[in-house]
């Protein structure tokens, strides 16, 4: 029987592109140096396509692709086929309503009878239709955030990261619609062997996730306060306590998520805590 292999299509090029294939890098996935179009792997049976983020819904959902790595913001927006199977951590935004700096907002109403420009109209015209709000949905495909001031709507419906696109254009964020990041989604016709090899890719990139979102942690801590440390140290089962040569001392080793860190940090600073290292994780299996 011929061997099947995964095919993923990623953005060829833009914001998501690197992420996208690094992700396969700490998957431990080698992409050859291939074509333009498409490049396979030396040790995963995988092929890579290279497509514009806008046509990965539709590739994904015709099993031209089987998976595909790109924002939730275009899955809703392609309306296509397809599932979220991961969601992946990167190329966060969120899709936001915003009018004049100079305006008044009392609230939703606001945006009735009015004009708002966009390349989100499927999402927008849903999000309008949920909260009964009748307003123009003028579609442009770039530039948005210059349409207010060139007369052709009062307000937009964009993407915001930092938000300095908006501020430099005389703009502020009034609703936010939607919350994004990348994700990875499937067609929902894989066959058992595709979905097996799914299964796999997909174990690896939690654990490349897991060991970003940890950190190893390494410190020297006083006899009589190894309790009240290791109490701040859960780590995965429980933390590993070694003596150190000196007397009344240990070392403890464990590991600590990247967010609880600067919380716990003074803690273990007050409870005597000294030589304190923490270090990346590569690969964390759960
Ligand atoms: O060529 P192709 O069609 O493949 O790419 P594209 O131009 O459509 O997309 P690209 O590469 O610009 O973005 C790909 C995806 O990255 C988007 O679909 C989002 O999911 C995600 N993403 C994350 C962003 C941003 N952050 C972002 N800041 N996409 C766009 N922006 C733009 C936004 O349009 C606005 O003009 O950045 C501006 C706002 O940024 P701030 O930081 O000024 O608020
Ligand atoms: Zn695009």
């Amino acid at each position: 029987m011929k061997k099947e292999i995964l095919k993923i299509a990623v953005q060829k090029s833009g914001r998501l592109n690197e992420k996208s294939m690094g992700l396969l890098k700490e998957c431990g996935i080698k992409i050859n140096n291939g074509g333009k179009l498409m490049s396979s792997s030396s040790n995963f049976p995988l092929e890579v396509f290279y497509l514009r983020d806008d046509d990965i819904p539709q590739y994904v959902a015709e099993g031209v692709a089987d998976i595909g790595i790109l924002g939730e913001n275009e899955v809703l927006e392609k309306d296509q086929e397809v599932e979220i199977i991961n969601r992946l951590d990167f190329s966060k935004c969120r899709l936001s309503l915003a009018i004049r700096r100079e305006e008044e907002y009392p609230g939703l109403q606001w945006f009735s009878g009015k004009r708002i420009a966009t390349s989100y109209p499927v999402i927008l015209k849903g999000f309008l239709e949920e909260k009964n709000i009748q307003a123009d949905v003028e579609v442009i495909s770039g530039s948005v955030e210059i349409a207010p001031g060139i007369g052709l709507a009062e307000g937009i419906f964009d993407i915001v990261s930092t938000g300095s696109t908006l501020l430099a254009n005389g703009l502020k964020e009034v609703e936010t619609v939607l919350k994004s990041e990348a994700v990875l989604i499937a067609n929902a016709r894989l066959s058992l062997e595709k979905k097996n090899l799914l299964g796999k890719l997909l174990f690896r990139i939690q654990a490349a996730k897991a060991a970003k979102q940890n950190k190893y942690i390494l410190l020297n801590a006083p006899n009589d306060q190894l309790t009240a440390i290791t109490n701040l140290l859960p780590g995965m089962r429980s933390p590993t306590v070694l003596p150190l040569a000196e007397e009344g001392w240990s070392s403890i080793h464990s590991v600590i998520s990247e967010d609880d860190f600067w919380e716990v940090i003074d803690q273990l600073k007050e409870k005597g805590a000294e030589g304190i290292l923490v270090c990346p994780i590569e690969k964390m299996i759960i």
